[in-house]
């Protein structure tokens, strides 16, 4: 974890490093591309060489913006001749460091290749350039062919249809159309030596041999560039409905969730199954800016979402299920959107944790699969990471809303809303396809002050919080307590139902644990494939897997 005192040094050292750079490699790329496709100056690439999280990224020795496929081949080509490492980028959203650039990279961003090449009315079928953002491209979908892009998710206004397919996104409605190697049928995409290979085809079917592009599907651009991929795209469901309910404990939610994802609930009308703690509600609520979604908080609030061509059905289905689960008391209340506008309400309050948590502070993020059983509740990970920081950290630093029997706290998270400072380990995430984000905040005093006029007061009142540069010491002793013991535990305790990374993919920031989810048959098998397709090891070097082999 870098804090802000040692990049200043990489920072120093790799200015050095910029004179030392390839001959003739700047000025080759400028000629390649055009002098304002390729950035060496400092500020123009800092966006580029910082990820969204601020805690990774170095700067490169050039920034580059093809806006053509045969552009990237070319970079490609003199990067390799000169045995310069390369780091695509889409939005740069990604959440585990594999976006940015370390010194002696060059960064290539696909911004600049965000053209639909064309929507296939017979096979339903879009084929669009790695760099189109997700959220415009589906909203072109939408108006134009009544279609959507089958992923959604809170970072869809930058992230990018390359970006998505390369961390094999997960996103909010895995629980209806599954994940992307569901949707893409092809990828056009340049090999470490320049080579281009098109996939790109609209036949929904074609069995002519390896289905090659899938590998291109998770491996984070260490196999080769996605310059364009082929989706396949449902119809926009035209009506949706809304819930969120308030669960008393875990046992609620697993049997709720089973009850929704089972032939009497919301059937082939499910959208959406999301879950929040109370601890995450509290932050979506006093850092993200949410309404509060309930009358009251509950230790566990779940929002679930149905969706179809006609209202009456996903309505009826979800009213049945909010009942149903109300009268077996797996739910004590619940509220149905009965506007758009309340829909947005009650979306914000999922979508706005991620953001929340960057506003409090500095943050631990794990993404993880695990069994129902072991996600929360008394026996789950996330009371299991709180009773281990209780003894891993010094007494004080955690918030009572992290006290080991939060759960029991009807009505837990904050008192009363009011933050208290400390730190908070909150568990949220696609509960309907086993996908937990457990994140452990650790508040930034100087955050604090900038709340709301007036909130900050009654903020972090008498409990503990950091101002830089000790959060920084206090961000890294959480990581170093958190690392690896919470996929430890998962591994341990999840079986064949654990993985360490669920769907942010492994960049550099789960490097060190990701073989826990990997057998030695399957990093055996990644290793040739790398080797195969990048003998010199200069697509994303030392991301996905280790470079030392
Ligand atoms: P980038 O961040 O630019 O790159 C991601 C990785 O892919 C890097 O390793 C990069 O080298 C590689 N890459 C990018 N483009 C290409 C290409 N064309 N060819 C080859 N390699 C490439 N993720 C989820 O799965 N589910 C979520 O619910 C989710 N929610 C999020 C919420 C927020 C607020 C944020 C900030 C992020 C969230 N993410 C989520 C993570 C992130 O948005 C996804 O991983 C997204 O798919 C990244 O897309 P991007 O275009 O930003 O890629
Ligand atoms: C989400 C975003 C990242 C995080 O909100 O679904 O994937 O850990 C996450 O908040
Ligand atoms: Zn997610």
């Amino acid at each position: 974890m870098q804090s802000a005192r040692t990049l200043a040094r990489a920072r120093g050292s790799i200015s050095r490093a910029m004179s030392t750079s390839p001959s003739g490699l700047v000025p080759r790329l400028e000629q390649l591309l055009g002098r304002d496709a390729v950035l060496t100056q400092g500020d123009s690439m800092d966006k580029y060489c910082r990820d969204w999280l601020g805690q990774y990224g170095e700067r490169a020795l050039a920034v580059v913006r093809p806006n053509s496929t045969e552009q990237v081949a070319a970079v490609v080509r003199a990067c390799s001749e000169l045995k310069v490492p390369l780091v695509p980028q889409g939005g740069n959203t990604g959440l585990v460091g594999g976006s940015v650039p370390r010194s002696g990279e060059v960064l290539l961003s696909l911004e600049r290749m965000h053209s639909v090449r064309f929507f296939d009315q017979d096979s339903n079928v879009l084929v669009a350039e790695a760099g189109c953002r997700l959220q415009e491209t589906d909203e072109w979908l939408r108006r134009e062919h009544s279609r959507c892009i089958p992923l959604d998710l809170a970072a869809k206004g930058s992230c990018t249809l390359g970006g998505n397919v390369s961390t094999a996104a997960g996103g909010v409605h895995v629980v209806r159309w599954g994940g992307l190697h569901s949707s893409v049928l092809g990828v056009e995409a340049v090999l470490a030596d320049g080579t281009v290979v098109d996939g790109i085809r609209t036949a929904r079917k074609s069995n002519t041999g390896y289905h090659w592009s899938h590998l291109f599907v998770g491996a984070e651009g260490t196999l080769g560039i996605v310059t364009a991929v082929a989706l396949a795209v449902p119809p926009a469901p035209r009506n949706r409905a809304v819930a969120m309910v308030g669960c008393a404990d875990w046992e609620g939610v697993r049997r709720l969730v089973h009850r929704a994802l089972g032939p009497d609930g919301l059937a082939e009308t499910i959208s959406a199954l999301e879950y929040l703690d109370a601890g995450s509600v509290d932050m979506a609520v006093t850092w993200g800016g949410a309404r509060d979604p309930l009358d009251e908080r509950y230790p566990y609030t779940v929002l679930l979402e149905a969706a179809s061509a006609d209202l009456s059905s996903c309505s009826q289905r979800l009213e049945h299920v909010v009942q149903s689960a109300i009268v077996a008391e797996e739910a004590v209340t619940g509220v149905i959107a009965s506007s758009t506008q309340q829909e947005r309400e009650l979306w914000a309050v999922r979508e706005s944790v991620t953001l929340a948590l960057t506003k409090r502070g500095a943050g631990v993020k794990l993404d993880v699969s695990v069994p129902l059983s072991r996600m929360a509740g008394p026996e789950g990970a996330v009371v299991a990471a709180r009773r281990h920081l209780a003894n891993e950290l010094p007494p004080g630093w955690l918030s009572n809303a992290t006290s080991a029997d939060f759960e029991s706290l009807c009505g837990a998270g904050w008192n009363g809303g009011v933050d208290e400072g400390g730190v908070c380990v909150v568990g949220y995430g696609h509960v309907g396809d086993g996908n937990l984000h457990l994140n452990a905040s650790i508040p930034s005093l100087r955050k604090a002050r900038g709340m709301p006029e007036g909130r900050e007061d009654a903020l972090f009142a008498g409990a503990v919080a950091w101002t830089p540069p000790q959060l920084a010491d206090a961000h890294s002793r959480v990581g170093a307590a958190l690392l690896p013991w919470v996929p430890q535990w998962i591994t341990e305790h999840g079986g064949r139902g654990a993985s360490v990374s669920a769907e942010h993919g492994v960049g550099v920031s789960k490097l060190s644990y990701a073989g826990l989810s990997r057998g030695e048959g399957e990093e055996l098998l990644m290793r040739r494939l790398k080797a195969a397709l990048d003998p010199l090891n200069l697509l994303n070097p030392g991301r996905v897997m280790t470079s030392d082999h």
